[in-house]
């Protein structure tokens, strides 16, 4: 019989080590412990031993034998309580922790932003946004704009040439990269009717060298009002509530007497900073006959002012900025104090 105990006891204990849960552990335990189990059956055959020193032996070796396997069972479980917290706790865990330096956000660049504030700011004054082609035709660039062949104004736009065989209207002599955003009147008026309120940003290209004022690929805003009596003091008007709204009531502008072949009488605008000084912002003036003829539009019953400046000098202004080519550097530590 005490080969018996020993073997009910070995197989109890493996029972116990191998339960991987407290359910199991617990039906181990009441199968083992219980009456009907290995232990519970030898215990009650303990009172048919006859001899009482063998039977006080086998008690004692079956207490024994017992209390191993209540003290592997309590350890056990103890062990299966902690393993189930920390799967729970695990399980349940947030991460609250904070990255070391949270990852830096990009902006838009500069130009872009100065580009969609105008926009804004024009489009709350009643305008709405067109646009015309990069690649456009010598007509619309230049002849449409009262430049005709040889006019010796062309020699001011330094022009970037891309092919000599398209011709799209009479006379064209070709396509080029358009030297300004002046083309779009053309394309607007010859699209709809007047009145005509818009505002056309786009990339303009011209042989320039780059300085701290020029780059051959930059950006302009055209601007474009025909109506039935419009004046110079309109076009002085929507230029001064441009200046107040985009730069700020520090700001003020100031028309001089200019000339441009596609405006008459024309004018360059001028705005004058809180410290004083003034700043050539770009083009304009009253349309041409010929030019609103160019378009489609009868010149005794309409009339119409244009503009058009370089945004990119705009947002060189804007942020104080020395020089042009900063913008255009992809220098990070630039851009970052943006
Ligand atoms: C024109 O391009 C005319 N089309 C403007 C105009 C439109 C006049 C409608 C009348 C009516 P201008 O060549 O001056 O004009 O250029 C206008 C502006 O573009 C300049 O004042 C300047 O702000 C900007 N600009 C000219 N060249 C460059 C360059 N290389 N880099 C950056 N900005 C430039």
């Amino acid at each position: 019989m005490i080969d018996d105990i020993t073997q009910a006891t070995e197989e109890a204990l493996k029972a116990i080590q191998t339960a991987s849960d407290l359910a199991e552990l617990d039906r181990a335990a009441a199968e083992m412990l219980g009456k009907r189990g290995a232990l519970g059956v030898l215990k009650s055959s303990l009172s048919k031993v006859a001899d009482i020193d063998e039977r006080k032996n086998l008690g004692r070796a079956l207490n024994d034998a017992m209390s191993a396997v209540n003290e592997a069972l309590a350890t056990h479980r103890a062990n299966l309580v902690t393993e189930e917290r920390l799967r729970r706790v695990e399980a349940e865990r947030l991460d609250l922790t904070e990255f070391p330096s949270a990852p830096s956000r990009g902006h838009l660049h500069l130009v872009t932003q100065a580009w969609q504030h105008l926009e804004d700011v024009f489009v709350g004054l009643g305008f709405t946004v067109a646009e015309g082609p990069e690649v456009e035709t010598d007509w619309y660039n230049f002849e449409a704009l009262n430049m005709g062949e040889g006019h010796p104004a062309r020699g001011e736009f330094d022009t970037l040439f891309v092919g000599h065989d398209a011709a799209e209207k009479p006379g064209d002599s070709g396509l080029l990269l358009r030297t300004h955003t002046s083309p779009v009147q053309i394309r607007t008026m010859l699209e709809s009717e007047p009145p005509i309120y818009i505002v056309a940003p786009g990339r303009v290209f011209r042989r320039d060298t780059p300085d701290a004022t020029h780059m051959p690929v930059f950006h302009q805003i055209e601007g474009l009002v025909v109506d039935r009596g419009i004046t110079m003091a309109h076009l002085a008007g929507t230029i001064e509530a441009f200046t107040h709204a985009f730069f700020g009531p520090g700001f003020t502008s100031r028309l001089r007497p200019s000339y441009f072949p596609f405006t008459e009488p024309s004018a360059e605008f001028d705005i004058r900073r809180p410290d004083g000084s003034w700043l050539e912002l770009g083009g304009c003036g009253m349309v041409h006959p010929e030019v609103l003829r160019a378009g489609g539009v009868d010149p005794e019953e309409w009339s119409g002012f244009a503009f058009g400046f370089g945004i990119d000098r705009m947002a060189v202004m804007r942020h104080s900025v020395s020089d042009i080519r900063d913008m255009y550097s992809n220098d990070i530590r630039f851009i970052e104090q943006f």
